[in-house]
């Protein structure tokens, strides 16, 4: 006997991916119910490559009751009002907005940085999915935070516009063919001009001029590897569809050299290292894109502070930073709570 699964926001780009790599890893559903907003009732969507068609269903009527996990893909506003009754019809819910992230009561799990800590589900019967810039960033901080102590975190992220959904790739492909037939670029979705351009400003500003995206991978950082770590970042959005890339300066409490670090994260669950020191010896968002790892190239020693390095990481901000990071803590779940058959 499997699991009966609801995807809710399946016709968005992170729903949609949830679906793929359900189908993908042959997660062992017996029923998947594709769910979204009233507006997308009734629309066929596809559940990865089996042929198999789902029917959407209108979230506002659909009953929770019976269904095991239900994997949220939908803004703040409609999971405030619907996961709180998924979970009290006994449906476990993953939740990939930032509403529950920072409740003390609801586990904010990467499956290969703290999986421990979702033992704590039970509390709300919620458990949270980080933002996307953070879960790349924890799974390749945690080998070296096990193996130096890391005390401190400098972050620049170059992240796509799928980060903002399909209205931000939409707005990036319009504006570069507008520039190339002598149209006007016209910004809806972000504050600026994106293609050909770089926008540092992701999400809200906040009183102390960093942004809500900044301030995210602050405190989710702390939350899911350790609260000792201080984080500083500036977060950046650049004219990439698919793949979020960082620039991350690591200061540690223990020496580490370069050399060890990469043989650590060539044997790091969820890492791939790829770092030659020669033209193309690293890994660009491009090549990411549909893939399940975290991507490492660049390691290098931080001249400038006692023991320091600086990497460069790379992945899939739809499948790690989102949708594959939830079927991963649904896989998780399964295999420590929710067992079946
Ligand atoms: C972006 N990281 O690239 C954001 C998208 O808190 O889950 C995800 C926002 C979040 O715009």
């Amino acid at each position: 006997m499997g699991y009966r699964v609801v995807v809710v926001g399946a016709t968005g780009n992170v729903g949609r991916e949830m679906l793929n790599i359900l189908a993908e890893r042959e997660f062992p559903a017996d029923e998947i119910a594709a769910v979204a907003s009233s507006r997308s009732t009734g629309m066929d969507i596809e559940y990865g490559e089996t042929g198999k068609i789902l029917k959407c269903k209108n979230l506002e009527h659909f009953d929770f009751v019976g269904w095991d996990i239900a994997l949220f893909a939908v803004g703040s506003a409609a999971t405030e009002i619907y996961a709180p009754k998924a979970a009290a019809a006994g449906c476990v819910v993953i939740d990939n907005s930032s509403l529950y992230r920072m409740d003390p009561d609801v586990p904010l799990i990467v499956p290969e940085v703290n999986p421990d800590a979702i033992d704590g589900y039970v509390k709300k019967n919620i458990i949270a999915n980080p933002n996307c810039s953070t879960a790349q960033m924890v799974v390749a901080l945690k080998p070296l935070h096990d193996a130096a102590t890391i005390k401190r975190v400098v972050v620049s992220t170059y992240q796509s516009v799928s980060g903002a959904g399909k209205a931000g790739m939409d707005e990036l492909f319009e504006q570069s063919r507008n520039i190339f037939v002598g149209d006007p670029a016209v910004a809806n979705k972000f504050t600026k001009q994106i293609a050909f351009n770089v926008i540092p400003h992701i999400d809200s500003f906040l009183d102390d001029g960093f942004t809500k995206e900044e301030w995210k991978m602050v405190v989710e950082t702390k939350k899911i590897l350790d609260p000792k770590i201080k984080v500083v970042a500036t977060c950046v959005r650049v004219p990439v569809f698919v793949g979020h890339s960082e620039a991350i300066n690591i200061e540690f409490e223990d020496e580490i050299s370069a050399k060890k670090a990469q043989s650590i994260l060539r044997e790091a669950p969820g890492v791939m290292l790829i770092d030659k020191r020669e033209d193309g010896g690293y890994v660009t968002p491009v090549e990411c894109v549909g893939d399940y790892a975290t991507f490492v190239s660049r390691v290098r020693e931080d001249p400038t502070v006692d023991s320091g390095l600086v990497i460069w990481c790379v992945s899939d901000n739809l499948r790690k930073g989102a949708a594959l990071n939830a079927v991963q803590i649904a896989e998780l779940l399964g295999r420590r709570h929710l067992k079946k058959g």
